[in-house]
């Protein structure tokens, strides 16, 4: 066996650099995570060398006796966890997950109605950019202004004013529980296939902490490498009725062979996700979010909607006087990673918008609790007052983000993350 430093010391040098990056950095972003070993270990097996269009037993090439087990073990542990009727394993991510039930559900034309990208939803639910504005007619509903929260009653008024086709719920970018039960009921009263998109929240879910859109909607579907903690892939979930249509949709409709060393992980990542460490953990992402809103507001933050009910903060960054775009470049310099992010109703562009989005995912796998929740804070409030001081220096504002870097790799020192390779 020939180590890949020794094929390639350039991608193995990238590969350190990461996993250093990884490690000295507080990641906040909150879509990212740290997957197991484990989960590591089957993304990087010898299914990558299988190819398997098809479904179980119904292939279109041979040599499948390992790969029909692996995807019924990994579709029947999705639907014990998540009680679902029939559960399809083989998206390459969200969004091809999401595309695939356009493709199974919808027509090019039809009305559809998601959350605007703007106030937090994703690309795929019909933002004016991605297919699924430029071949649906997208209609895209909000959050209060005032409250940050979605508001029910005009969501249900504008599904009853243009009767979509298909009903997007789920978020990217909103700290708030989201109403699937509501949601159900809109679908059904003006006729209309519900979809919950979980991407986000999809640990959360898992572990009971956020109420399972399951039972209320059609479909549902998620990414895999986020709260759940797995490798990069998605799912679709769906009720029996939908089964064929959606698998269709995705082979051949949409896409070749199944990765399976992704099925493998994600079978791995929905076994751990199954026990009560897991649970713990869950509980622990919406702890510390909980405690990191309440450290930032006591430091003058402004959090969308006030706070949060699950892994994630929206920054609305004005009253500090930096952009989003700013305050994320500083963070990073001071070693801690997030991303800029639109507020609701910005009056800022999308590339230089006036929030940043924050989560605990990352940051709970590695063990970090309450108390690493209020040196964040002081972190967060010190490197956002270096960043707004117009009599400080680009060299005094530098020295100022390397001084919180250099506590910030202390701290991560005493929490080794999951999956990370210790540095000899
Ligand atoms: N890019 C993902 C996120 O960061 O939320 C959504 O697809």
């Amino acid at each position: 066996m020939t180590s890949l430093g020794e094929v390639d010391p350039d991608v193995a040098e990238i590969i350190r650099a990461e996993n250093r990056r990884q490690h000295q950095k507080i990641r906040l972003i909150p879509s990212e995570n740290y997957a197991s070993r484990a989960v590591l270990e089957a993304t990087g097996s010898v299914l990558t060398n299988k190819y398997s269009e098809g479904y179980a037993r119904e292939r279109y090439y041979e040599g499948q006796q390992q790969i029909d087990r692996l995807e019924e073990l990994c579709a029947q542990r999705a639907r014990d966890l998540f009680g679902a009727e029939h559960v399809n394993v083989q998206p390459y991510s969200g969004s091809p997950a999401n595309q695939a039930v356009y493709v199974a559900l919808g027509r090019p034309g039809d009305t559809v109605m998601g959350l605007s990208l703007a106030h937090g939803g994703h690309l795929t639910h019909g933002a004016a950019v991605s297919v699924s504005g430029l071949h649906y007619e997208a209609v895209q509903y909000g959050v209060d202004e005032a409250t940050g929260r979605l508001d029910y009653d005009r969501i249900a008024a504008l599904a009853e004013k243009h009767r979509p086709k298909l009903l997007w719920c789920g978020a990217t970018a909103h700290p708030r529980i989201i109403d699937f039960e509501r949601f159900g009921q809109i679908g059904r009263e003006v006729g209309a296939v519900v979809v919950a998109d979980i991407a986000h929240i999809a640990g959360l879910v898992a572990a009971g902490l956020h109420p399972s859109p399951v039972p209320h909607v059609d479909v549902v579907t998620t990414t895999t490498h986020k709260s759940l903690r797995g490798p990069r892939g998605g799912m679709v979930m769906c009720r029996e009725k939908f089964a064929k249509a959606i698998d269709a949709a995705i082979f051949p409709g949409l896409q070749g062979g199944p990765h399976n060393h992704t099925t493998a992980a994600i079978a791995v990542a929905l076994k751990e996700a199954a026990t009560p460490d897991f649970r713990a953990y869950a509980a622990r992402i919406v702890e510390n979010a909980q405690a990191l809103a309440s450290h930032l507001r006591d430091r003058g933050f402004d959090l969308v909607s006030g706070g949060t009910d699950n892994h994630l903060l929206l920054i609305d960054l004005r009253s500090k006087g930096v952009s989003g775009y700013q305050m994320a470049k500083a963070l990073d310099a001071a070693g801690i990673v997030c991303n800029y992010n639109l507020i609701p109703d910005d009056p800022r562009s999308a590339r230089r918008p006036s929030g940043i989005r924050i989560g605990t995912p990352a940051v709970t796998s590695r063990g970090f609790g309450i108390e690493e929740m209020a040196l964040l804070g002081n972190w967060m409030a010190r490197v956002a007052q270096a960043r707004a001081d117009e009599g400080l220096e680009l060299a005094g504002r530098k020295q100022r983000y390397a001084g919180v870097a250099s506590e910030v790799r202390d701290l991560c020192d005493q929490f080794p993350a999951p999956g990370l390779i210790p540095e000899a």
